[in-house]
C-alpha cells in the first residue's frame, strides 16, 4: 500500500516536473523489456538503437521543458505586470523588429539543434548491419507466425490465456506459447509482413516498431545487449483481437540459443514453398 502511494506520488511528481531522468521509474522493474505499473518513461534500453533513442528522448525533454517554463513565466509576467488595475493606460507600441527577429531566428535555431540527431538517429536504424540471424515475422489475425529461414523451420506464437499466463508466470497479455529465441550481442534482422490486414512487430526495450504491410516486406534490426525476456504487442490497430497478439523474445548466450535450435528443428515444422514468407506477400 506505501509502496502503491510511494510509486504514485512518484509518477505524479515525475509527471509534474517532466525532469525525471530516463530510467529512473523503471530502474526497479523486476523484469527486463516490460513496462511496470505507473511506469512513465521509456523501459531501460536493451539495444544500441534504444539507448541512442534513449539519449534523443533525454535532449528532446530538456528542450521541451525548458520552453514551457519560458511560455510559463512570460504568461506569469504579462498577467501580473500587465493587467488593467496594474498597467491601466497600456502602451500602443506596435512592431519590433529585434524581437520579431529573435522570435523567427530562435525556433530555427532550435529545430536545427532537434534535426541533427533526429537525422543521425534515423539513419542508424535504417541502415541494417550484416544480420547474424535473420527472422521472419509474418502478422495474422490474431497472432504470430516466425520463420527461421536459414535454419528451415517456422512456428506460430499465440498469446497465452489469463489461465495459462498465470501458470507459466508469464505477464497478462504479453506472454505467448512459442517463444522467439535469439542470441546475445548478435545482430537480428526481423522482415516483417501480414497475411491479412497490417499489423506491427514492436518491441519497445529493442527500440523496434515496424509496420508488417500484406504484400510488402519491411525490414528492422535489433542487437541484444543483454539476456532476458523482452515483450512487446502488435502495435498496429488490426481488428478485434488486436490486443491479443503479443510479442514474447527471449534473448540467450551463444551456447544456450544452440541448444534451442537443435530442440527447435525438431519440433517446429519445416518452412515449405507455400508457406515461405515469398507466399505472404503476393
Ligand atoms: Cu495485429
Amino acid at each position: 500500500m506505501l509502496e502503491s502511494f510511494r510509486a504514485k506520488t512518484l509518477a505524479l511528481a515525475c509527471g509534474l516536473a517532466a525532469l525525471c531522468p530516463i530510467g529512473s521509474a523503471s530502474a526497479a522493474a523486476p523484469q527486463t523489456g516490460q513496462p511496470v505499473p505507473w511506469q512513465i518513461d521509456l523501459q531501460p534500453a536493451a539495444s544500441p538503437v534504444m539507448a541512442n533513442i534513449e539519449d534523443f528522448h533525454r535532449l528532446l525533454v530538456w528542450i521541451i521543458t525548458a520552453i514551457s517554463l519560458f511560455v510559463l513565466a512570460l504568461l506569469l509576467w504579462i498577467m501580473i505586470r500587465y493587467n488593467r488595475k496594474a498597467n491601466p493606460t497600456p502602451s500602443k507600441t506596435e512592431h519590433n523588429t529585434l524581437l520579431e527577429v529573435m522570435w523567427t531566428v530562435v525556433p530555427v535555431i532550435i529545430l536545427v539543434i532537434i534535426a541533427i540527431p533526429s537525422f543521425k538517429l534515423l539513419y542508424y536504424e535504417a541502415d541494417i548491419p550484416k544480420p547474424d540471424l535473420t527472422i521472419h515475422a509474418i502478422g495474422k489475425q490474431w497472432f504470430w507466425s516466425y520463420q527461421y529461414p536459414t535454419q528451415n523451420f517456422q512456428f506460430d506464437s499465440l498469446g497465452l490465456s489469463d489461465a495459462d499466463a498465470g501458470k507459466r508466470h508469464e505477464p497478462r497479455l504479453l506472454g505467448v506459447d512459442n517463444i522467439i529465441v535469439v542470441p546475445v550481442n548478435k545482430v537480428v534482422k526481423i522482415v516483417t509482413t501480414g497475411a491479412d490486414v497490417i499489423h506491427a512487430w514492436a518491441l519497445p526495450a529493442m527500440g523496434v516498431k515496424m509496420d508488417a504491410v500484406p504484400g510488402r516486406l519491411n525490414e528492422t534490426w535489433f542487437k541484444p545487449t543483454q539476456t532476458g525476456t523482452f515483450y512487446g504487442q502488435c502495435s498496429e490497430l488490426c481488428g478485434a483481437r488486436h490486443a491479443f497478439m503479443p510479442i514474447e523474445v527471449k534473448v540467450v548466450s551463444q551456447p544456450e540459443f544452440d541448444t534451442w535450435l537443435a530442440g527447435a528443428k525438431k519440433k517446429f515444422a519445416a518452412i515449405t514453398p507455400e508457406t515461405r514468407l515469398a507466399a505472404a506477400t503476393q
